[in-house]
């Protein structure tokens, strides 16, 4: 069972308020006062579940810096620096690899290289099975080099076409233990039916991005169906408060890099 005891989050900067949307949830602004204490709750959330978290300073020239899942894929073995086709995203990666410094040594750590495109919201886990996006932000080459990266160590990659939105953790979760919430698209998918899957409905789509922690699933305020049906698979639940990260696409996964 995937356990967990370390994680990187970067504090949101006050350029938040300026970051991508694609308004797929939202169509307001975020008040970066509210997202500075709700970024401390998710910390807190992931403290008590046994994570040592590692707080980044904000940086302002990077609006989507808080979202660092996605500059990076990482693991206990090893980390994957990625490569954003957003131009207001991809300096993200630079910083990135100077933290990432500190966990990994040199050898550990490795490039998504242009023509290749990836982002890590698009990277879903399950046992030694990467689920890649293919998606406005990940492309087939992206994808290839990380499949070459990750066979170096056991694992194995395919794709998945990501038709809806933003990256395809938004549309497809994985919460161990064989349980997955899926939206209606994704619930059609060949390689998903050997899972057992949960179809979230729509005005609650944003509650698949809920997280697994060892053992304890983070699920967005607000989503009391999703919540409720995660309890009856026998989940201990911790309900955080994402509201001002929603209004710019982002998710639970999105504010932590987990390893
Ligand atoms: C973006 O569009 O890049 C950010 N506003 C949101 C990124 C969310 N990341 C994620 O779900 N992994």
């Amino acid at each position: 069972m995937l356990k967990f005891s370390h994680a990187i989050v970067r504090t949101p900067s006050q350029s938040m308020l300026e970051g991508i949307t694609t308004g797929m949830f939202s169509k307001e602004q975020p008040v970066y006062e509210d997202a500075l204490v709700q970024h401390a709750n998710y910390v807190k959330a992931l403290e008590e579940l046994g994570v040592k978290v590692t707080a980044l300073e904000p940086l302002e020239e990077y609006p989507d810096s808080c979202f660092v899942e996605d500059p990076a894929v990482v693991m206990a073995e090893f980390a994957i620096v990625t490569d954003s086709p957003k131009e207001s995203r991809n300096g993200e990666k630079y910083e990135m690899k100077k933290v990432l410094k500190d966990f990994y040594k040199e050898d550990q750590i490795f490039y998504i290289e242009a023509p290749g495109t990836m982002e890590g919201g698009d990277v879903m886990l399950v046992d030694k099975h990467f689920y890649v996006g293919l998606s406005d932000r990940t492309n087939q080459e992206g994808a290839k080099q990380f499949d070459q990266i990750v066979r170096q160590f056991g694992y194995t990659s395919s794709t998945v076409s990501v038709t809806e939105g933003l990256h395809l953790k938004d549309f497809v979760i994985y919460l161990e233990n064989n349980n997955m919430l899926v939206s209606p698209v994704m619930n059609k998918v060949e390689d998903f039916q050997k899972y057992k899957r949960y179809v979230v409905e729509a005005e609650e789509l944003y509650a698949i991005n809920s997280l697994y922690i060892n053992g304890t699933v983070l699920v967005p305020e607000g989503h009391p169906k999703t919540q409720a049906h995660i309890e009856s698979l026998g989940y201990p639940v911790k309900v955080v408060n994402t509201d001002e990260f929603k209004k710019i696409d982002g998710s639970l996964t999105c504010l932590s890099l987990r390893f």
